[in-house]
């Protein structure tokens, strides 16, 4: 029987691109995100490869998110992937100048529905005694940057959660692992500056970044180990990318 993978933001850059690995390896796929059109495109464009079913939920209303895995359909039900993998970050500005809203809007998104869709889908995987949640951190959870603020810190909540769920789930064959990606080239920083393409387009401009694929590559890589292994952190950034000095300022 087929495995089922439940992708949480799937309408773009990682999610689209774990959604088309996964899917070209015949594997069940559930896809959710908000934009329904672009889910249904994606289920036009993978449906030759495997079975497809598609969701339109926003990950911070947990009632959704508990309707799509009551809803499901039989042949997917036994989820026994999830990719905690929708997420946002929402400007760059200093703290002292940022928006309340936005960061809000950081806190919901990243922290709270990586916790609905975990919650939701955790029972199934322990009863069945298998399973893998992937969450996606980010180098910001670990690393500190000028206007990383709050997006920064919601990922370095994605990592001590996917730490702690590790250490509830011990004697369970389920596993949990935290992918951590540094700059890649997606809607990412069109999201950041708000719809502001010349800005986004200056992010990756001239530098050889990590593209969605690199990362699904690593997801489909990660979830196919031996039952035995569970890689718990995964960093990785582009070759092109490296730590600067710590700063110091002279007046
Ligand atoms: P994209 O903007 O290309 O994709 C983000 C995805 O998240 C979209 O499919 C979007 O779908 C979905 N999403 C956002 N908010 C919600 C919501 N409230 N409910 C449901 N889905 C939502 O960015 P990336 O692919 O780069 O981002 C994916 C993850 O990777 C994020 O968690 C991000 O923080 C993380 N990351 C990104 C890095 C980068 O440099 N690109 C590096 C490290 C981590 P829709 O709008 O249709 O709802
Ligand atoms: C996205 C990577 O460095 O833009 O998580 O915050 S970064």
């Amino acid at each position: 029987m087929a495995k089922s993978i439940l992708i949480t933001g799937a309408t773009s850059g990682f999610g689209s691109a774990c959604a088309e690995i996964f899917a070209c390896n015949k594997w069940n796929v559930i896809l959710t995100g908000r934009r329904k059109k672009r889910l249904e495109n994606l289920e036009k464009k993978l449906g030759n490869f495997s079975s497809i079913y598609t969701s339109q939920l926003d990950v911070r209303n947990s009632n959704e998110v508990e309707n799509l895995i009551t809803d499901l359909p039989q042949e997917f039900r036994d989820i026994d992937v999830l990719v905690n993998n929708a997420g946002l970050a929402l400007g760059l500005e200093p703290a002292v100048d940022a928006s309340l809203d936005d960061w809000e809007v950081m806190v919901d998104t990243n922290i709270k529905g990586v916790l609905y869709c975990t919650k939701a889908v955790l029972p199934g995987m322990v009863k069945r005694n298998r399973g893998h949640i992937i969450n996606v951190g980010s180098t910001a959870g670990n690393w500190p940057y000028p206007g990383g603020n709050v997006y920064g810190a919601t990922k370095s909540f994605v990592q001590q959660f996917s730490r702690n769920l590790r250490t509830d789930l011990l004697g369970t064959k389920v596993r949990v692992t935290n992918i951590e990606p540094g700059m890649a080239e997606t809607e990412f920083s069109l999201v950041r500056f708000k719809g502001d393409k010349k800005k986004a387009e200056k992010v990756y401009e001239n530098a050889d970044l990590l593209q969605p694929e690199d990362v699904a590559e690593i997801i489909y890589w990660v979830v196919n180990t031996p039952e035995r292994v569970n890689i718990n952190t995964l960093e990785v950034m582009a070759t092109c990318q490296a730590w600067g000095p710590l700063q110091v300022h002279q007046s």
